[in-house]
Parts: C-alpha cells; sequence; structure tokens
C-alpha cells in the first residue's frame, strides 16, 4: 500500500464480520443495467471492488440478481413502486432500497441515468467500505449544485503552479495516443466523490492550448473521462484570438474577434461535443482581460458565453482581481468590480469567487460577494492545494475549513442565507451553480504528496455535492476507507484531522493574521518583508504591526470593507468586541495591551500563546501518530511519520520567526513560562529559497 489506490481501496474483508456476511451474497450476484460506457464503467468498478472486499464477484441475470443496479425507462419499469420518487430526482441523484426479507433480500441502486447509477454504485461501496449496517441502506441523493470541477493550475510544461506533489498528471508529449492507467483512476476517484468536471490547464492560461494538435489531446481526456461522468473545460487566455489567430486585438466587441472564438468554439464542439466551457482569470495579476480595452468584465464573459451558448457551455469568470483604478483596499476590490455587474452577465456565466475576499490565507472571512448579487451566480473557488497551509508536508485536512465558510450566515435574505445556501442556489434561484476546487493532484505516487491530503480531495468532492455535510463525517469515511476500520485508528485521526486547520491557523496566523508569507514562494514566514512590487504584496501592508499595536482596521474608522457586509455581521464585525476572534486582526488595529475576552490575557499574551499552542498541537500530531503503528499500513505509516517530522520542524520556525519580529515592534517579552525561539531574528530574515516548490506561472 503506498497510497497509489486512494479511498478506493477495496482490501479484503475480515470473513468474520458483520459487514462481510451481510454484504457477501450481494458480490455474488449482482446485476447492471443499460449497455453504456457508464454502465460498463459501473460493471467493471463492482467486479474490481468485490473481488477485492470478498474473494468473489458473480455478474447474474437481472432475474437472479440480489443486487440489482437500473436506470430510466429500466428502473421505472420493473420498480414502478419508485418511479415517483424518481421523478423528483435530478439526472445526477440515486436510490438505494433495501427490500424483501432473508433469501429474498435485494438491494436496489435506481436512477434517471446511467451517471446517477454510478454515482448510487459508488455510494454503496462506500457504505460497505464504512461499514454501515445494511438495515440503513436506504438513501437519497442528489447533487445540490450543478458544476463541482477541479481546476487544475497544470501548464503545458507539466509544471503545476502552487503544486507540490509533483508534476502534472497530464502528460501532453504522449497524449492523444498514450492514455495513461492514472487518467483513468483519476476519472474513477472524481466520480466516487461526485465531481463532474475538470478544468485541465492553469488559469494563467497558455494559449496553446486552443490550438488544432491540443485540442485532440484534449479530447483524448474527455474520451476517456466520459463514462465517468467527468466534463472537460479549459482555461483560455483572453488575448487568443492574437496570439493564436493572428488578429490585431481581441477587443470583446470587435466582430472579428467574436468570430473568431464562435470559430474555435465551433472547432471544440467538433471533437468534443460535450465540452464543458471556459474559465477565465482577466485582468488580474497581468493576464490580458476585456479591460484592456475599455470594456467591462460583464462584456468578456459576455462574447466568450454566445460563443459556447449553441452547444450548452458556460463560462466561469473569476473575480479574482485587484487592480482597480479606484486603488482601493485590495479587500474590497472583487465587490467594488463585480457587485455593479449584477445582472449583466449571460445566463450561462457563473463568476467564480475565492472563498476569502483577499487569497487562500489559512483562515479569511467569507468573500461579501456571496449573497450580494441575486442575479448572477456566484460559483465558490476552495483552494484544494496548499500554497498557503504547508505545502505537502503539514497535516491539515481542510473539511472544518470549508465548512466553516459554508456554514457562515449572509443575511442576504434574512437569517438562514448561509454561503452554501448562496452557492447552491437556496438563496436566490441561479440557473448554474457550482463549487471549484484547485487540485492538489501531480504524479506523485500518492497523487496529493502526502497521504493526509488525499483527505482534501475527497471532502471537496463531498462539500460541492453537498454543502451542509458535515466535516466530520467526511473524515470518518474518508479513515475508513483509506487508513483503516480500525475503530482506534478512526477516532483518533479523525480527531486529528478535526483540529489540524486551527491548529495550522495558530502557529501560522493566528487572531486573523493574514498574507505574512514567503515572498513569491509563499513558503514559510516572512512577516518583516516591506518592499515588493507593489505594496498589497507585503506582508508589512497586511499586518501593520507597529510599537503600538497590530491589525488591519478595516472598520468604518478604517478602510471600511465591513460595509460589504450585511447587517446584522456588518455591525458584529465593526465592533472589535463582537468581532469573532479568529477574525480581529483582519478587521481592526488593535493596541498590545488591548484585553482579549476569551481568556482575559492582553494581545500580545495572547498572540504569543496561540503561536506556542499550535506549536505543541503539532506536538501532538506526531505522537498521536506515532501510538497507531500496527494498525496503518506500513508505507502510509511511515509516509506520514516522516512528514510529521518536517511539519514540526516548520510550525517552530513559523512560531519563532513571528514571535521575534513582532516583539521587535511591541517590545513586549515572551512569556516566562514559554521556551525562547532557537535563533535571533536576523537568521530567519537570512533565508532564502530560491527552489521552493510550485512559483513561477
Ligand atoms: C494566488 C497564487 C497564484 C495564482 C493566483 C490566482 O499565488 O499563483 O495564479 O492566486 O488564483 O494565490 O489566480
Amino acid at each position: 500500500e503506498d497510497g497509489y489506490r486512494l479511498w478506493l481501496k477495496y482490501d479484503r474483508l475480515n470473513q468474520q464480520s458483520i459487514t462481510f456476511t451481510n454484504y457477501v451474497p450481494f458480490a455474488q450476484s449482482w446485476y447492471v443495467g443499460g449497455h453504456s460506457a457508464t454502465s460498463k464503467a459501473i460493471s467493471d468498478e463492482l467486479e474490481y471492488a468485490f473481488n477485492g472486499l470478498f474473494g468473489k464477484s458473480h455478474r447474474v441475470v437481472q432475474q437472479n440478481a440480489k443486487l440489482v443496479i437500473v436506470y430510466g425507462a429500466d428502473a421505472t419499469t420493473l420498480y414502478p413502486q419508485h418511479a415517483r420518487q424518481l421523478s423528483r430526482l435530478n439526472d445526477e441523484g440515486y436510490l438505494i432500497k433495501i427490500v424483501g426479507q432473508g433469501q429474498k433480500q435485494k438491494v436496489l441502486v435506481l436512477a434517471n441515468t446511467d451517471i446517477g447509477a454510478l454515482y448510487g454504485s459508488y455510494a454503496l461501496l462506500r457504505k460497505i467500505q464504512t461499514g454501515t449496517n445494511k438495515a440503513a441502506l436506504n438513501l437519497e441523493s442528489q447533487p445540490q449544485t450543478d458544476i463541482r470541477v477541479l481546476n487544475h493550475w497544470d501548464n503545458p510544461n507539466r509544471h503545476v503552479e502552487r503544486g507540490y506533489s509533483g508534476q502534472s498528471i497530464w502528460n501532453w508529449h504522449k497524449l492523444p495516443t498514450y492514455i495513461d492507467q492514472r487518467y483513468i483512476d483519476y476519472a474513477r476517484a472524481n466520480a466516487s466523490i461526485g465531481i463532474n468536471g475538470t478544468v485541465l490547464n492553469n488559469v494563467n492560461a497558455n494559449a496553446i492550448m486552443l490550438r488544432p494538435d491540443y485540442l485532440k489531446k484534449v479530447k483524448a481526456l474527455a474520451d476517456t473521462f466520459r463514462p465517468y461522468g467527468v466534463k472537460v473545460y479549459l482555461s483560455v487566455k483572453f488575448s487568443s484570438p492574437q496570439l493564436l489567430g493572428g488578429l490585431d486585438t481581441s477587443d470583446p466587441v470587435k466582430t472579428k474577434v467574436q468570430q473568431w472564438w464562435k470559430d474555435k468554439v465551433a472547432e471544440i464542439y467538433q471533437e468534443i461535443p460535450d465540452f464543458g466551457g471556459f474559465l477565465v482569470k482577466a485582468n488580474s495579476e497581468g493576464q490580458p482581460g476585456p479591460g484592456d480595452y475599455g470594456r467591462t468584465h460583464a462584456e468578456g464573459a459576455n462574447m466568450l458565453a454566445d460563443a459556447l451558448k449553441p452547444y450548452g457551455g458556460i463560462v466561469m469568470w473569476r473575480a479574482f482581481v485587484y487592480a482597480n483604478e479606484k486603488n482601493e483596499e485590495r479587500s474590497k476590490q472583487a465587490y467594488s468590480e463585480f457587485k455593479p455587474l449584477d445582472g449583466q452577465f449571460r445566463d450561462n456565466v457563473l463568476v467564480q469567487v475565492k472563498n476569502g475576499p483577499i487569497d487562500f490565507q489559512p483562515r479569511e472571512p467569507y468573500s461579501p460577494l456571496f449573497g450580494a448579487t441575486p442575479n448572477t451566480p456566484m460559483m465558490m473557488e476552495f483552494q484544494i492545494t496548499m500554497e498557503y497551509l504547508g505545502f505537502s508536508t503539514h497535516f491539515v485536512y481542510l473539511g472544518p475549513m470549508y465548512e466553516e465558510v459554508l456554514k457562515t450566515d449572509t443575511y442576504a435574505k434574512g437569517q438562514g442565507s448561509t454561503v452554501g445556501k448562496v452557492v447552491s442556489g437556496g438563496v436566490f434561484p441561479y440557473k448554474y451553480t457550482g463549487m471549484a476546487g484547485v487540485s492538489n493532484i501531480g504524479m506523485d505516487r500518492n497523487w496529493t504528496g502526502h497521504i493526509i491530503l488525499q483527505s482534501n480531495w475527497f471532502v471537496f468532492g463531498r462539500m460541492a455535492w453537498q454543502p451542509d455535510v458535515s466535516a466530520e463525517e467526511v473524515a470518518q469515511d474518508w479513515v475508513k476507507m483509506t487508513l483503516s476500520n480500525n475503530q482506534k485508528v478512526v477516532d483518533s485521526v479523525t480527531k486529528l484531522m478535526m483540529s489540524s486547520h486551527e491548529t495550522t491557523v495558530n502557529y501560522m496566523t493566528p487572531l486573523g493574521l493574514h498574507h505574512i508569507m514567503g515572498t513569491g514562494h509563499h513558503y514559510g514566514p516572512a512577516p518583516w518583508v516591506d518592499n515588493l512590487g507593489r505594496a498589497d504584496w507585503t506582508p508589512v501592508y497586511y499586518h501593520r504591526a507597529t510599537k503600538d499595536g497590530i491589525g488591519f482596521n478595516r472598520s468604518p474608522s478604517g478602510v471600511n470593507s465591513v460595509a460589504q457586509y450585511l447587517s446584522p455581521y456588518r455591525e458584529l464585525l465593526s465592533n472589535p468586541d463582537t468581532t469573532p476572534e479568529k477574525f480581529l486582526l483582519w478587521f481592526h488595529h488593535l493596541p498590545w495591551d488591548y484585553k482579549i475576552k476569551s481568556s482575559g490575557r492582553s494581545l500580545w499574551d495572547e498572540l504569543a500563546h496561540r503561536y506556542y499552542l499550535g506549536v505543541e498541537q503539532v506536538a501532538n500530531i506526531g505522537e498521536q501518530w506515532n501510538a497507531l503503528e500496527g494498525l496503518i499500513a506500513e508505507s502510509q505509516f511511515r509516509q506520514v511519520q516522516m512528514s510529521n517530522l518536517i511539519h514540526l520542524q516548520e510550525a517552530k520556525w513559523w512560531r519563532d520567526a513571528c514571535m521575534l519580529y513582532f516583539q521587535s515592534l511591541s517590545g513586549k517579552p515572551i512569556p516566562d513560562d514559554l521556551a525562547k525561539p532557537q535563533h535571533d531574528l536576523k537568521y530567519y530574515q537570512s533565508l532564502t529559497f530560491p527552489y521552493a516548490p510550485g512559483q513561477g506561472h
């Protein structure tokens, strides 16, 4: 076991176990209806899974089957008693039913389409893998968002921007002829958690992807993924008409530019009839866009939307912008730019916005764009790759972070208008809804560079399907499927996972600090950096620490970004005494001796306390993990154990560098009971990492 199989391990169950005896009849006689490629994919998966789990697998005719998986007309004719329930489900939903008694007992997986049946089959396998009581097999599920996509920041040369798990899994050189087994396993893994799309290339897009020879390669991937319900999308460069088409402009209102896109889109659909659409990063961090011609984001997005519309394609237009003419404070800019455009986008455009208003920090308040646009679907963009969270050596489960964001109330239509509901169309009736996750996948044997980080891919899929699913429940499933069903392992690892995000925030950016990491590569702490191309790239801009205090005043007496939130959240955030402590220094600049409500400590002491606590918590992860030796497969165990050692070193580095730096401003002592930093500030400031992974466009 080296992690390659992810959560689809299907290792042999103990013959004495209840799970084995409960489910073995199904492995001995199962049937899958239909003749599509997806129906074959279901059969292949069952064959593989049942042989693994039970050591046997027999496909039989429908009449003799104890497990029947059917969809569409087959489902409603064979089981008319469930037709009503089925008709209430969408195309991707499924029902799992246990019917009859004793020898006559059957399990039914019913759906409207083959893809629904595929999702239902994976759900059933998950129930078996996690040892679910057979009596509990009565499920009805359908995705709450339409577009559930991974965003790969992968370049054509196989470098992955912000990737920490090796090269890109797309071997453009050998495509379209060579179909790596990894592509199929990738599709299986995604289908098993409900991910139904993939944007193959980096948002800092290379126009080459739209060249005819590359489209053939894209087609080969699309053909490979199709049986698994995974659609292919591309990131496009807005200046492609010039770069590829030789036009003298890419101005979206020019007919020749519009025609170029129409022709290109027609060419794509010729190859890939179910192509998903485009993802666009425009007028952001140097990328071209409609703003280059004085046009709005809506004008740019609509031009592409018009080209895609006849084929059912969509545009995901990113709201990650921070260079507006008003030169506003960075956290305010996306809202300022996009809120006024609400209602101006075509109905096949979604605006894709990062979860927080700055940039994937270890913790951010939600972006106020969620809840602000009744007429424009806001699509969630989470980062799964660990750009700001320790690359691929820190033990961090992101479920609780995603959950925190999705459960926050925007009050857009009164109480209960959570971000998750906005995203899934439950607050405003969006035509399309979606969630994107910036992928953490690479060529590393274990896919994500760290076994535990596989769980972030897993939880992203589960939360995109069901934004209100509990992070803890998902963690448990993942541990059981990936590591072990042993109760001690499940309890212990789930517990570590559930507190791991808070732990990381403690030793990196406690109390609402943000953007204090190393320049460019974002590896390690560098809160002292004050001289970059833009002030709003520097850590000092964000923490604003001086001898008097620390934090960014975004309250009404400062830059007033709180005004972008709705009441009563806005008022809550306006006052340090009512601001959740986790966001204190995000919204307020406070004196070092400001008294922290929850602890009674001074702000300085609280900061110290959290940095030190974070390191203790990381040490605890290592100890708890070591206690599981022998209960987890050797290779998985060692991989995590080795990463834990690096994790602890780096947590100490974060703590010591930040403490010394902030101390140089506050002049306050590190409390006596806390260990003194290993080195002096100069030492930490002198560290350089020219070859840190993941940087560069
Ligand atoms: C930042 C990353 C940069 C990405 C950018 C984006 O540092 O590599 O290109 O986000 O999302 O966090 O476009």
